[in-house]
């Protein structure tokens, strides 16, 4: 019996991927820079089952829709075109987030996907190789197949093998990231429909590319000098941006719930007042994610507790790239 098993980590951009030039290959409009998180996760087991005809999804220990089975079935497709059997499978999934934070999964879900597909139909493709495989399911999961700070490069026009992800920093300074849980619940607009309706309608969606290109720019050079004032600045400044071009698309809209402001607002009092070298990242969610020293991070947690509850609080260190799981480990989310 053919089996893979994988664990990848999820990552969080510090510059963001916002809109596609080529929607059917996952083709990215700029490059980004994100930093793999070892908080948060997800394991995949694949099995191959020659004797049977569909593929099965289990997430969690339970059994997946038809259409988010129809999704797997679309990106395990390229694993058996390239290795030439055509077995179905059977793909088991476990998310470890803290208590359902309420954070993407996507990016971690497919880059074990795609490690575990490799191993399971014995295809032995690199890491770039995977990468450019994992953006096919969802952008960024191109990132997760690395550790530390990753850069994904947006490559040439049409071409898919052009585009893929690389670290460019393994992260092991004092680096770390601190998210707070505005809401678990799934949002409203997706990432893909919201970076799609700003593309289409928000006119400053046209400054996005320079932006981006400039901020990419700054940042590594800022991340080489291990500066993190300079990165969280670069970061927070590039989220900003990201979150005014939605502002501005119509109709109009936002991610950001009220309580997401308030932690902004505490994010900066603990910067401006009380000396934490704290900066914001947002993603197409409410949640607030906080980038700051990995030696502050207790004491900012400390703080934040008399503003928000304890598992609004979860704290993070730079995490590796994926890796193999004996076939044989018991895995409960
Ligand atoms: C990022 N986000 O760079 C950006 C910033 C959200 C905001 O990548 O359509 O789930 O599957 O490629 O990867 C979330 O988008 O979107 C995302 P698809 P994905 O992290």
């Amino acid at each position: 019996m053919s089996q893979g098993f994988f664990r990848a980590h999820t990552n969080i951009a510090l510059i963001k991927y916002w809109g596609k030039r080529n929607t059917e290959l996952f083709l990215p409009m700029t490059s980004s820079l994100s930093l793999t998180l070892d908080a948060f996760y997800t394991d995949t087991k694949v099995t191959l089952k020659p004797d049977e005809l569909l593929d099965t999804f289990f997430l969690d220990g339970q059994i997946q829709s038809e259409k988010a089975t129809k999704n797997v079935t679309q990106f395990v497709d390229r694993f058996r075109a390239l290795s030439g059997q055509s077995a179905a499978v059977q793909v088991e999934s476990w998310n470890h987030v803290p208590t359902a934070a309420g954070l993407a999964s996507s990016a971690s879900a497919y880059a074990a996907l795609a490690c575990a597909c490799n191993q399971a139909f014995g295809l032995n493709l690199d890491a770039k190789a995977l990468s450019i495989l994992a953006r096919q399911g969802s952008g960024s999961a191109s990132r997760s197949l690395f550790g530390g700070f990753v850069e994904w490069h947006k490559g040439d026009g049409d071409i898919s093998e052009s585009s893929y992800a690389e670290q460019i920093d393994a992260a092991n300074w004092d680096i770390g990231m601190l998210v707070i849980v505005i809401n678990r619940k799934a949002k409203k607009i997706s990432s893909r429909i919201g970076m799609e309706q700003t593309m289409e309608t928000s006119p400053f969606y046209a400054l996005w590319p320079q932006e981006v290109e400039r901020d990419l720019h700054d940042i590594k050079q800022a991340i080489q000098a291990q500066d993190i004032d300079s990165v969280g600045q670069i970061a927070e400044h590039n989220a900003m941006k990201m979150h005014a071009t939605t502002l501005a698309a119509n109709p109009s809209f936002t991610y950001w719930e009220p309580d997401s402001l308030r932690a902004i607002q505490i994010i900066q009092i603990m910067r401006e007042d009380l000396g934490f070298q704290c900066y914001i990242t947002m993603d197409a969610g409410p949640n607030v994610k906080v980038l700051c020293p990995a030696s502050q991070l207790d004491a900012l947690r400390g703080q934040l507790l008399s503003h928000f509850a304890a598992e609004q609080l979860i704290t993070a260190l730079p995490g590796p790239a994926p890796y193999a799981l004996p076939l044989n480990t018991e895995t409960n989310g």
